[in-house]
């Protein structure tokens, strides 16, 4: 039995955080968990590129772009959409949340998920530093923890695939 885990490291590591600026009071306190926690974690101050987004709608196709540039570990993504605030909460956070998901499927690269989706600004602030914590912090450690996780994942693989050459030459 092999049993894998990854650690909370980060160094080395290369991150994107794409940030959505709606609610930029609620999604500014979630970039600084994040960067806190990057940072506190061995991740390099000048390992980071912060992309910035209009709204919680545009996370998706920004974070792809960054993927595709295959410069990056992992990525971390925070945003806030508060039904209160749009009566078209569900597209716009199942979009995005479905959008997410999807591409971190596609490119086999972790995206730490920070996107607050809540009924009300109280219940965003409690998780954007209050009392329920800081949301960009965890989803940064989520990332950390997966690319650590990945990376042992590849290593294990890569020498049966060596054995495989070997067979065959
Ligand atoms: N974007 C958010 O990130 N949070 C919200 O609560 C929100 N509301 O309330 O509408 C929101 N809308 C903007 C949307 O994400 C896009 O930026 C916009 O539709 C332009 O494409």
């Amino acid at each position: 039995m092999a049993e894998f885990r990854g650690a909370v490291s980060g160094e080395g590591r290369r991150i994107g955080v794409v940030v959505s600026r709606f609610n930029e009071e609620i999604t500014s306190k979630l970039l600084e968990g994040a960067m806190e926690c990057l940072v506190r974690h061995g991740v390099r101050f000048q390992d980071v590129d912060v992309v910035m987004v209009p709204g919680a709608w545009e996370l998706p196709a920004a974070a792809e772009r960054l993927l595709a540039a295959e410069r990056y570990d992992a990525l971390v993504v925070v945003g806030a959409v508060i039904r209160g605030e749009t009566p078209h909460f569900d597209f716009v956070a199942g979009e995005a949340a479905r959008g997410l998901a999807q591409l971190q499927r596609e490119f086999a690269v972790p995206i730490g998920f920070g996107l607050l989706t809540t009924d009300n600004d109280e219940q965003a602030e409690a998780r954007a530093g209050g009392a329920h914590g800081n949301k960009g912090w965890d989803a940064a450690l989520a990332a950390l923890e997966m690319a650590d996780l990945f990376s042992r994942l590849d290593a294990a693989e890569a020498p049966e695939d060596e054995s495989d050459d070997a067979s065959t030459s």
